[in-house]
């Protein structure tokens, strides 16, 4: 028998009185835990007295084990709060390479308490011929701000009042004041034949508006045909809150329709009446004025009063 052989030989016993050792203690540590009746109390003294390191060695693997899965834990609540937060409000974004991102969250970030410069309800509604598109939707096609598609071509964000047709708006939540020039802005969708230079040449569908305080008591303000004074219906809408930051309510800016108070003498309306006007210009084959929204530009809220 060579060393070589040997000392292999010597391993190979102590690799095997190892592994019998090994599965003694592990059967026993079986026994002792499971059935420990079946042992003398010899045994118990002997099996506690070896198997001692290996229950402490077992307690610091299940308190190893215990804290990772705590970490695991914690960090899975981490994550779990950030998707949260990320879910229920987005990260705000300033970039105008996207202005229907950030113009969608400045909508829907909009604070309930506040009032809102635009109508709050369709208080009467009375198609004529002709009319009706969008009435199954048309507290969310004419409350809240206008979606106006500019000079060129008529926003499809409205209710179509038909020929002679009707709609009243209140505010609710707030009251169109009377303050220096416009005080409020009818949105309407009509255009300008291109390239949109000239405010007679297009496509308008007027209507007359009526205002009130109380909703009983009405005032209308004057008006003409011929030169569309004092006609809602004429002036194409720019402002677009799904696609621009154009303010609504800057008479300026906006587009559509300005009315002024002073012109009919009052101090403070939340009511508007907007009235197609019946064959404006032997323009019978239209479908009558198309209301986009109604919005404030002197505006204050009604102490408290809610939408
Ligand atoms: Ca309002
Ligand atoms: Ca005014
Ligand atoms: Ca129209």
């Amino acid at each position: 028998m060579s060393v070589e052989t040997a000392a292999t030989d010597k391993d190979v016993r102590r690799t095997n009185r190892e592994t019998i050792s090994g599965q003694f203690l592990s059967s026993q540590n079986r026994g002792l835990v499971l059935n420990p009746k079946h042992k003398s109390d010899g045994e118990h003294a002997l099996n506690a007295k070896s198997i001692a390191p290996w229950i402490v060695f077992a307690a610091a693997l299940h308190a190893l084990f215990s804290t990772a899965e705590l970490v695991r834990g914690h960090d899975r609540v981490q994550l779990e709060d950030a998707a949260s937060r990320s879910t229920t409000r987005p990260i705000k974004s300033n970039c105008d390479e996207n202005p229907k991102q950030s113009t969608d969250e400045k909508v829907d970030e909009e604070d309930d308490d506040q009032p809102t410069p635009f109508a709050d309800r369709v208080v009467m509604f009375r198609p004529g011929p002709g009319g009706g598109k969008g009435k199954d939707d048309i507290d969310k096609l004419v409350l809240g701000p206008p979606q106006g598609a500019g000079k060129l071509q008529a926003g499809q964000h409205v209710v179509s009042l038909g020929r002679g047709g009707v709609i009243v708006l209140e505010f609710v939540d707030n009251e169109i004041f009377d303050g220096e020039g416009a005080d409020f802005i009818v949105f309407e969708n009509p255009f300008l034949r291109a390239p949109g230079d000239n405010p007679n040449e297009g496509f308008f569908e007027l209507a007359k508006v009526e205002v009130s305080s109380d909703g009983e008591n009405w005032i209308e303000f004057p008006y003409d045909t011929a030169t569309r004074k004092g006609c809602a219906g004429h002036r194409p809408v720019l402002a677009n809150a799904k696609e621009n930051k154009i303010s609504p309510t800057d008479p300026e800016k906006a587009g559509g329709d300005p009315f002024d108070l002073k012109d009919v003498g009052l101090k403070m309306i939340r009511f508007v009446r907007i009235s197609d006007v019946l064959g404006y210009g032997g323009a019978d084959d239209t479908s009558g004025f198309d209301l986009d929204a109604g919005a404030g530009v002197h505006s204050r809220a009604r102490a408290g009063k809610m939408r």
